[in-house]
């Protein structure tokens, strides 16, 4: 009696927090620009399923990222913190999982938690009971993944298999308490390879070309002309545009590898459809090649179309998703978001990537929906961050929001499309991924509602102010309009109070990036390869006296390193005079992502005259369970000793850890510094 009135009391609480907590599904696509989705005023497409999500509830305008760039989107998506905050910078770096994010604060309220599909953070997932994600980047077709630490093999496409394994979670899971899933889509992401339903969509139409194509850059800094993001000089026709015959001059042949090495990992009737939709017009192509403009708006179709026909199956696959929510009920006490890591250039200015804090790729589509809560067929112009995402995730919940939380909850704007008095006037924004891949400068910027500045920094010191209610597409940089110097002066001050609220101020980043120095014996020295470095990133000599500081700031940067491989690095310092010598150093960096790591072993040798070497000891690198990101000295002590000549062997490490880019295979050595001392 007594116990059967205690289960229905349990029963009946379990049932009304399952009904008070809502349920949370956040879908994430990569890439997906806010110009490419039907509710946002596309020219180009129709995406019907997404904007379901509109008229079921909100849409936000001016939704954007605080550093548009894969992974350290994702990371301030759950943490709430900005990138130097929460430490991922940059594709890069590898994610700490062991500091606090929201899905752990709602695993650990009762929330059932579940990552599903690109993750990209490096480390395994926490916070979550079940987590099934690509690897790194994923692949389109037949993608491997790794489900709560298991390696699965599939056949399929990313985007369907993605949205099958969350509709498979969702029918297993305890209805009797809240869920929180975080979906996200490989799709639309680079080299845009459609499902074959797909691969004929848009075959007999010709896409609006953006009025920025042929941009000159004629206001702007040189960051904007020095990127490797054109379509006319860096987007490739056999991996990104599928025209595979070997044949057109100038283009990279590993990109063409990487193209037959995913046809490789197709079967035969993927592979053979996939092929014959694009031969007829391969063909034409081929025949008589276009040039100049003709062919930078041939590349124009080829690419939006693909990206294009990637987005189709996002928003199929979303549909899917409403659906079962509606047939189930759960609709009504679900909150469904839908967004993208960041925006894209769908050839605005020229462009295809992201990276830069210009409207294209600094926008996100951000979609709500609650029926019942949320305002149906609302729209809101308020300024919101990806750094609100955690919030609003933890004040949905009932959670209180942690104050180191930088971003805020967008629950007051949800539930009645006003935005308080006290909402934030100005975004932040901060990009750190350079050198790197499509060479788009550091730089960081702040936006209002009507004006943009922006600083490029590292090897470049160049300000861009932009009035985006003049000038939308931001193609006139008024920094130095005599007119716009109030402005100017207001958006200084504006950026330089930011800095101070997100703690990234200029000195401490911008100091960090400069080399560090040490005067020792060798210094200025000779120092003799035996072989020759296996990579040209060479810059500097080892005994220069320069060795790259190591801080959150600069992990990324590679100048002035020898790189081996195969062979090992020998190097023989000459010390000129006799000296006596007591400590040896090697300074080294690891960059997992790239390949490089700390040398498997290092053996320090040491000789009087140079004819005959006396081995005084070797080094060994502590390997790291994740290995990180870093610089290290790797450090030789030994009883003084009276030499004018030190040898350095150090060997790469023989094979990468497991679930690491390039795992069993021979790691890169980058070393920058052989010190004396
Ligand atoms: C890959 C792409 C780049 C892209 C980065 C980052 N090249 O390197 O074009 O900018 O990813 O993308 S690809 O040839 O491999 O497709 S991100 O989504 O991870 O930030
Ligand atoms: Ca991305």
């Amino acid at each position: 009696m007594r116990f059967s009135f205690l289960l229905s009391l349990l029963l009946t609480v379990q049932l009304l927090s399952s009904q008070t907590r809502p349920n949370i599904i956040f879908i994430m696509a990569d890439d997906h620009a806010a110009q490419a989705v039907g509710c946002y005023g596309s020219r180009i497409n129709q995406t019907p399923n997404l904007d379901r999500i509109a008229q079921n509830g909100m849409l936000f305008s001016h939704a954007y990222c605080t550093n548009s760039i894969c992974s350290p989107v994702r990371a301030v998506n759950i943490t709430g913190k900005m990138s130097q905050i929460n430490g991922v910078l940059d594709n890069m770096f590898p994610f700490d999982g062991s500091q606090p994010t929201a899905p752990k604060y709602l695993q650990a309220a009762g929330y059932q938690t579940a990552m599903i599909g690109k993750w990209h953070l490096k480390s395994d997932p926490t916070g979550f009971d079940f987590w099934k994600i690509l690897i790194d980047q994923g692949e389109y077709y037949n993608p491997r993944f790794i489900e709560n630490g298991e390696n699965i093999t599939t056949e399929g496409y990313a985007t369907a298999l993605i949205t099958d394994y969350a509709l498979d979670w969702l029918q297993q899971r305890d209805p009797n308490q809240p869920f929180f899933m975080m979906l996200h889509h490989k799709a639309p992401h680079r080299n845009w390879m459609p499902d074959l339903p797909y691969l004929h969509l848009y075959d007999s139409v010709s896409i609006p070309e953006p009025f920025t194509l042929f941009d000159d850059y004629k206001s702007r800094s040189d960051a904007a002309r020095q990127q490797e993001m054109s379509l006319e000089k860096d987007m490739n026709l056999q991996y990104d545009l599928k025209l595979w015959q070997d044949t057109m001059p100038g283009q990279h042949p590993w990109m063409a590898q990487w193209m037959e090495h995913r046809f490789e990992t197709m079967t035969p009737t993927q592979r053979e459809a996939f092929k014959a939709a694009y031969q007829a017009e391969n063909e034409v192509f081929m025949a008589n090649p276009p040039t100049g403009k003709e062919l930078v708006r041939w590349k124009y179709q080829r690419y939006i179309k693909d990206y294009l026909r990637c987005i189709a199956s996002v928003d199929d696959n979303v549909g899917r998703v409403l659906d079962y929510l509606k047939e189930t009920g759960l609709d009504s006490n679900t909150i469904v978001v839908y967004t993208s890591d960041q925006g894209f250039f769908l050839g605005e200015h020229g462009w295809f990537d992201k990276r830069f804090m210009y409207e294209e790729s600094y926008r996100q589509p951000l979609l709500v929906q609650w029926p019942g809560h949320i305002p149906a067929n609302s729209r809101n112009d308020a300024l919101v961050v990806n750094l609100d995402f955690a919030p609003t995730f933890m004040d949905m919940a009932g959670l209180e929001v942690p104050s180191d939380m930088q971003g805020a909850s967008l629950k007051p704007i949800l539930l009645s499309n006003q935005t308080p008095s006290d909402w934030r006037q100005e975004t932040y924004y901060h990009y750190f991924e350079y050198p790197g891949i499509h060479a788009v400068k550091r730089h960081y910027g702040v936006r209002t509602q009507r004006y943009k500045l922006i600083h490029f920094y590292f090897d470049i010191d160049a300000w861009e102010l932009y009035d985006l209610d003049e000038d939308p597409e931001e193609l006139r940089n008024v920094y130095e309009n005599p007119g716009y110097q109030a402005v100017r002066s207001e958006m200084h001050r504006k950026l330089d109070s930011l800095q101070i609220v997100y703690q990234d101020l200029p000195e401490d980043f911008e100091g960090a990036l400069e080399p560090a120095t040490l005067q020792h014996i060798a210094f200025a020295n000779p120092c003799l390869l035996k072989f020759p470095p296996e990579k040209p990133v060479t810059g500097q000599p080892l005994t220069d006296g320069l060795y790259q500081l190591y801080s959150i700031y600069n992990a990324g940067i590679r100048d002035g390193y020898v790189a081996f491989r195969k062979q090992p690095l020998e190097a023989v310092v000459k010390l000129g005079h006799w000296h006596t010598v007591r400590n040896i150093g090697v300074h080294c960096m690891q960059s997992p992502e790239s390949w490089i790591y700390y040398p498997e072993d290092i053996r320090v040798l040491v000789s009087k005259r140079g004819k005959r070497y006396k081995e005084i000891g070797k080094m060994a690198a502590q390997p790291d369970a994740i290995p990180k990101p870093g610089h290290q000295w790797f450090r030789l002590q030994t009883r003084p000793r009276k030499i004018r000549y030190v040898k350095v062997i150090a060997n790469s490490r023989a094979a990468i850890p497991e679930h690491q880019a390039g795992a069993g295979q021979r790691a890169w050595l980058f070393c920058d510094e052989i010190s004396v001392e």
